[in-house]
C-alpha cells in the first residue's frame, strides 16, 4: 500500500472512518462542494428534502455554466432556483457569464490540502493545486453539504513520475493523452493519479490543471499534484497567497504503481472518435481534411492556453474552408484577454466568440456538419456529443486545433512556419468577484423560487422480495452516461424527469420501434422489474445522476454488467438500482433482450461479498442458473432495501 503520498496525507487529515486498505470502504471530510446548474437543481432538490437549513461545509458554490442557450424558459428558471436556493442555504452563487465551475473553482477558491467534492466529473481539475477534488453525483454533493462523509474506496495510488520538460509546440494535453494511452479509460476503478518527479516543476498550474482535468477520463477517483512554489505563485497571482500550503510526498515515499514520463519525449497527439483513449500521433494523422475547430472547455480554456492562441493567430486569420470558435474558461480568462489586446487578435483572426461556459463541449451549440472532421481543444468526443449523429471529434492541445484553423488540415504544429510563442502569463490577475454572489449571514428569509420546470426527484419503493426481471437493453463495453442520458437539446431538461426521462438510452432507438422509455414503462406498468445488460466499463464519463434517476422512475431495479464505473455505480445505489457483476463473463452470452432475470429472495441475498443467485427465463420456458455479484458495502446494501438514499432515515 502507497506510504508519504500526497494523497495519503489528505486521506490522514480528513479520515471519518473505514480500513485504509486498498479497495476497502473508507469515509472523508469534505470542506468544500461545487455543483454546476445541469446537476446542481437536482442536488439542491434533494438538499432541501434533507430539511438542512444551512449548509455544514467550510465552502459550497453553486455555479452556472452548461444549460446556458435559454431555448425556452427552462434554462433561466434553472438558474433563479439555483441563485435563490443558494442565498437561502448559505451557498455563494457564480452567475451565468462568469465562467466554468472547474477553471473559476482553480482560480478564486481552490485550496492546496483540501478535500473538494463537486457534482461534475471533471471537478479533478483542481487537484492541479494539490486539492483532492472528487466528482460524484448530485446527492453525494448534498450529503457533503448536509455535512456527512464522503465514502469511497481506500485508493491504489499510482505515481506518475515526470521528467524533464516539454518540448515547444508539445502541451500539457499531450501529456494526458499520453497517460490515456497508457491506461485507457478502463480498469483504473479506485485508483488516484499523484504526479511527482522533477518534471512537475516545470509545468504552471493551469498545465497541471489541464493533466488532472482530463485524468477523469481514466476513470480515477482523482488525480493531483503536489502543492510547490509555482502553486504559490499562481495563489499569489490570484490575490490568494494566503491559501497557499505547501504539500509534497515524501521523499522515500511509495507508490502501489509507478509509471514514468519523459516529458522531452511526449509528442503532439489526438483522441479520436469515440473515446479519449484512441490515441494517435498527430504525424500519423495530418493532412486530414478539418472542418471546425473550437477552443475551450473545462480542459483548455486558462489564460495561458488562450495567450498561446492569441499569439498563433495574430496577424494570421483562419483558413477560408473551416470554422473557428473559442470558449474562454472565465469571466477573468475573457476579461484579461479583452484589455490586454489578445482578444482582438483572435476576433482579427475570424474566430467566433462563445460566452464563458461549457457550449458546444456538451452539445450546447456549434454541432459540426455531416461526415466532417471537427477538432476540439475538450476532454471528451462520446459518439454524437457533439450534436451531430455520426460525429467524427479530435480532442487535441490548443496548439493542434490552431494550427489546423491556420492551414485547414490536421497539422503537426511543429511543421509551421514561424516559432512556437512564448507566453508570459502576467503575475497579477485582475480580480473582479462581481459575479459571484456570497451568501447572506442569515438566508432562510429568502424566498426559493421555484418557477413550474422544477419537479422534485421521483420516489421509489423498497426493493422487493423477488425481482420479477425482464431486459429491456442488452449493450456492449464502454457505455457512456452519455449514452445513457443524452445533454445537448434534452440538456434543459434536467430538473424534469418525467420529461427527461423520454430520452433514456435515445440513442439506441431504432427508426419505427419503441423507445427504450416506452418499453421500460410496459415492463413497469405490468408490475415487472426492467433490467439493462451491460459488458465492460459501464457508466464512463459525466457524473450526471440522471442516467440514474430517469431508469428507476422507468423502472429499471438493476443492471448487469462486467464492470460499473465508480460515480455511476454510486448513483445506481442512491436511487435504488442494483449495480451487478456477472460471475461468469460467459453468461453475458447467454442473456439476451426480452429474457426474464428473477431474483428470488433478492433483500436476503444481498451480503457484503456474498454471491446473488439469478436465474434466466427464456421465451420458451427454458430456465438457465446464474451467479451475479457485486462490490456494494453493508451501508450500500441498506441503501439498495430502502429504495434509495432518500428514503434512508
Ligand atoms: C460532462 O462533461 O459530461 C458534464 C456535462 O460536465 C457532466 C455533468 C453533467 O452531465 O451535467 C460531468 O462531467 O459530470
Ligand atoms: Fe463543462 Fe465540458 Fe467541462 Fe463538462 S467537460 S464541465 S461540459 S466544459
Amino acid at each position: 500500500m502507497a506510504k508519504g503520498t500526497v494523497v495519503q496525507k489528505i486521506i490522514d487529515n480528513h479520515y471519518i472512518s473505514g480500513d485504509k486498505e486498498i479497495g476497502k470502504p473508507v469515509a472523508i471530510r469534505i470542506d468544500q462542494t461545487l455543483t454546476q446548474d445541469a446537476t446542481g437543481t437536482m442536488a439542491y432538490l434533494e438538499l432541501e428534502a434533507m430539511k438542512i437549513d444551512r449548509v455544514k461545509t467550510e465552502l459550497s458554490v453553486s455555479y452556472v455554466d452548461h444549460n446556458m442557450m435559454q431555448n425556452g424558459p427552462e434554462n433561466r428558471n434553472d438558474h433563479l432556483y439555483l441563485q435563490t436556493v443558494a442565498a437561502n442555504k448559505g451557498v455563494y452563487f457564480s452567475r451565468p457569464g462568469n465562467g466554468i465551475c472547474h477553471q473559476v473553482h482553480l482560480e478564486r477558491f481552490g485550496v492546496p490540502g483540501k478535500t473538494l467534492l463537486g457534482s461534475d466529473s471533471h471537478t479533478p481539475t483542481n487537484g492541479g493545486i494539490g486539492m483532492m477534488a472528487i466528482g460524484a453525483g448530485g446527492l453525494d454533493v448534498a450529503l457533503a453539504m448536509a455535512g456527512q462523509p464522503f465514502r469511497m474506496v481506500y485508493p491504489k495510488v499510482i505515481g506518475v513520475k515526470l521528467i524533464n520538460k516539454l518540448s515547444p509546440w508539445c502541451a500539457a494535453k499531450d501529456v494526458i493523452l499520453h497517460l490515456l494511452s497508457i491506461l485507457t479509460t478502463r480498469g483504473n476503478v479506485g485508483c488516484m493519479v499523484e504526479y511527482f518527479g522533477e518534471g512537475v516543476k516545470s509545468l504552471t498550474v493551469p498545465e497541471r490543471a489541464t493533466i488532472t482535468n482530463m485524468g477523469a477520463e481514466l476513470g480515477v477517483t482523482t488525480s493531483l499534484f503536489p502543492s510547490d512554489e509555482i502553486t504559490e505563485e499562481f495563489l499569489v497571482s490570484q490575490g490568494r497567497g494566503e491559501a497557499y500550503a505547501a504539500l509534497a510526498a515524501d521523499a522515500d515515499a511509495e507508490y502501489d504503481q509507478v509509471i514514468e514520463i519523459d516529458l522531452a519525449e511526449v509528442v503532439p497527439m489526438a483522441a479520436c472518435s469515440p473515446s479519449p483513449d484512441n490515441i494517435e500521433k498527430i504525424t500519423d494523422l495530418a493532412g486530414q481534411k478539418v472542418d471546425q475547430i473550437i477552443i475551450g472547455s473545462c480542459t483548455n480554456s486558462s489564460l495561458q492556453d488562450l495567450l498561446k492562441v492569441a499569439a498563433m493567430l495574430k496577424g494570421r486569420r483562419a483558413n477560408d474552408s473551416v470554422t473557428l470558435a473559442i470558449a474562454p474558461g472565465s469571466r477573468q480568462v475573457m476579461e484579461m484577454l479583452a484589455r490586454c489586446g489578445a482578444l482582438a487578435d483572435i476576433i482579427a483572426a475570424g474566430a467566433r466568440i462563445l460566452e464563458a461556459g461549457c457550449g458546444p463541449c456538451i452539445g450546447q451549440g456549434q454541432s459540426p456538419a455531416n461526415d466532417t472532421l471537427t477538432l476540439r481543444t475538450f476532454n471528451r468526443n462520446f459518439a454524437g456529443r457533439t450534436g451531430t449523429k455520426g460525429d467524427n471529434a479530435y480532442l487535441v492541445s490548443p496548439e493542434v486545433a490552431c494550427a489546423a484553423a491556420l492551414t485547414g488540415f490536421v497539422t503537426d504544429p511543429r511543421e509551421l512556419d514561424f516559432e512556437c510563442p512564448t507566453v508570459e502569463v502576467p503575475a497579477e490577475f485582475l480580480i473582479n468577484d462581481d459575479m459571484i454572489i456570497p451568501p447572506p449571514a442569515d438566508g432562510s428569509g429568502i424566498e426559493i423560487i421555484r418557477k413550474p420546470t422544477i419537479g422534485n426527484p421521483p420516489e421509489n419503493g423498497p426493493l422487493p422480495e423477488v425481482i420479477d426481471g425482464e431486459v429491456v437493453l442488452k449493450v456492449g463495453d464502454k457505455i457512456t452516461t452519455d449514452h445513457i442520458m443524452p445533454a445537448g437539446i434534452h440538456l434543459k431538461l434536467r430538473s424534469n424527469i418525467p420529461a427527461y426521462s423520454q430520452v433514456v438510452f435515445e440513442c439506441f432507438t431504432e427508426e419505427g420501434k419503441p423507445s427504450f422509455a416506452e418499453r421500460a414503462a410496459v415492463v413497469r406498468d405490468n408490475g415487472k422489474h426492467g433490467i439493462i445488460i451491460g459488458r465492460d466499463s459501464y457508466g464512463q464519463g459525466s457524473s450526471r445522476e440522471h442516467a440514474a434517476i430517469c431508469p428507476m422512475y422507468l423502472g429499471i431495479k438493476a443492471v448487469v454488467a462486467f464492470a460499473i464505473e465508480r460515480i455511476h455505480s454510486a448513483n445506481l445505489i442512491n436511487f435504488g438500482i442494483m449495480p451487478l457483476i456477472f460471475a461468469d463473463h460467459a453468461d453475458y452470452d447467454k442473456i439476451e433482450e426480452n429474457d426474464k432475470l428473477v431474483i428470488e429472495n433478492a433483500p436476503a441475498q444481498l451480503a457484503v461479498g456474498a454471491p446473488v443467485e439469478a436465474k434466466i427465463v427464456k421465451p420458451n420456458g427454458d430456465e438457465v442458473a446464474i451467479t451475479l455479484t457485486h462490490k456494494m458495502s453493508e451501508e450500500d446494501i441498506a441503501i439498495i432495501k430502502a429504495g434509495g438514499r432518500l428514503n434512508c432515515a
